[in-house]
């Protein structure tokens, strides 16, 4: 048993992955009920596909893998070079897991080579199931009784390694193998991320309120961006990483030994510049971040977050492309747009808004031109 577990874990790291350890394949029984109280109490409200169903599939990996004995959980970092200097006036910020191309695939091709490698090398079928992120398991949770890192305040899994630069993924598989210690680890009395997230998303330690998160807003939220929230945003378009950024466990994380290939599309600064985002046709998005995990948000999602990151910034040069917006942008885009002219004011912005409120009739986007303008008289 000890062998096959050695093997496994030099394995996982041939196969690309950071960190690998075990944990027994018993149900999620604690987890499972703090994530049904987090759905009851509203805090995961905007994700319709989190259900309580799901939840109880996901904390049961015997529901998942019949004859389930063992999970391997795996971590891959995302770190890469890029700094996290305040971007040039202009420019959005894209959260670092999605400047490496779409994680997705790539954990998901290397768990399928590591399976099929350790078939190989017990020369035998295994029966195993694996999953990221999309699947129904609670990742963090996996990860975190497996001793892979344990939770931080802010929810995210740290590692002493890699920090909380790392995706989750696991192998449900029937193999018996040894399970390791969860991690004595914890965030002491630090709270930083608590203090620092500017949206006062993690409501309590281990608790984020989904909808406050701008992670939610700028990718999951096919909707209206709540007007309150629209100034705490700043300039971030893609994904949040302030809990991340201030983590002092973050400090010294190592780089992946095997990185994701980068999003050229997104850089390694995660910055991209706002007029462009929002003058992009269907094809063009398409074109431009096909591969990545940016096609998440669709291409009217990255616009509508572009215009708020273009009011929050309030530079009148960008009135004109926020015209071009209000002219051609779908309703979700165009109401942000009159959201952002509001915001940054001036005689231009005035006047598209004017122009805008004597054909526009869509009643959402009248709306937000009309609210706009009571930014000029106040
Ligand atoms: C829904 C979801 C989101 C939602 C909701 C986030 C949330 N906190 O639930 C949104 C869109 C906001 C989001 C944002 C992000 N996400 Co997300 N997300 C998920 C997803 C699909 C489900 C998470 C989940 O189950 N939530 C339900 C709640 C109940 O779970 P939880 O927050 O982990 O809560 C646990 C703890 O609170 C613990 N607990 C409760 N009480 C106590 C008390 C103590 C003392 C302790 C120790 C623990 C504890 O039990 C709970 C249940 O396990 C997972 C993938 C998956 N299938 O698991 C990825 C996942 C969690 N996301 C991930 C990432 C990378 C992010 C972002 C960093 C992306 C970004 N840069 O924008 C942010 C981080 C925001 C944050 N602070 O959490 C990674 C996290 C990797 C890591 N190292 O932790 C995951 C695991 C995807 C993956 N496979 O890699 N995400
Ligand atoms: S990702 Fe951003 S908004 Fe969400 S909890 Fe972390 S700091 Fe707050
Ligand atoms: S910032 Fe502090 S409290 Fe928050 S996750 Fe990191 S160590 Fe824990």
């Amino acid at each position: 048993m000890q062998d096959l577990k050695t093997h496994i874990t030099e394995y996982a790291g041939q196969c690309g992955f950071d960190l690998v350890r075990i944990t027994g394949a018993n149900a999620f029984a604690e987890e499972r009920d703090a994530a049904l109280a987090r759905i009851q109490a509203g805090q995961m409200d905007g994700l319709p596909w989190f259900t309580e169903s799901r939840v109880r599939r996901g904390a049961d990996p015997e529901a998942l893998l019949p004859g389930a004995r063992s999970i391997i959980c795996l971590g891959l970092s995302y770190l890469g070079p890029g700094s996290e200097e305040p971007p040039e006036p202009g420019r959005g910020k894209i959260a670092r897991y999605a400047r490496v191309k779409d994680y997705h695939r790539v954990m998901k091709r290397r768990m399928k080579a590591f399976v099929r490698g350790l078939e190989e090398h017990l020369g035998e079928t295994v029966a195993a199931r694996w999953y990221v992120d999309d699947g129904p398991m609670l990742d963090r949770a996996a990860a975190a009784r497996s001793g892979l890192g344990w939770f931080g305040k802010s929810t995210n899994i740290l590692t002493p390694s890699h920090g909380s630069w790392v995706l989750l993924g696991q192998v449900i598989t029937d193999l018996e193998l040894m399970p390791d210690a969860p991690s004595k680890k914890t965030c002491g009395a630090c709270v930083r991320c608590i203090d620092d997230c500017p949206t006062g998303a993690i409501v309590a330690p281990y608790v984020v309120d989904n909808a406050r998160c701008i992670s939610y807003q700028t990718i999951e939220n096919r909707g209206v961006i709540p007007v309150e929230m629209r100034p705490l945003i700043g300039d971030w378009i893609f994904g949040c990483d302030i809990c991340q950024d201030v983590c002092p466990v973050n400090r010294r994380s190592k780089l992946p030994q095997l990185p994701i290939p980068p999003a050229d599309a997104v850089g390694a600064a995660g910055e991209v510049d706002l007029e462009e985002i929002l003058s992009l046709t269907e094809e063009e998005f398409r074109n431009r971040f096909q591969g990545t995990s940016v096609m998440r948000a669709k291409r009217v999602g990255l616009q509508k977050n572009a215009c708020v990151a273009l009011g929050n910034a309030g530079n009148r040069s960008a009135a004109p492309a926020l015209e071009r917006a209000m002219e051609t942008g779908e309703p979700m885009v165009r109401g942000h747009a009159a959201w952002a002219l509001g915001k940054i004011a001036g005689p231009k912005a005035k006047a598209v808004l004017d122009q805008s409120l004597t054909t526009e009739d869509d009643p959402y986007v009248r709306g937000e031109i009309e609210a706009a303008l009571r930014e000029f008289v106040l």
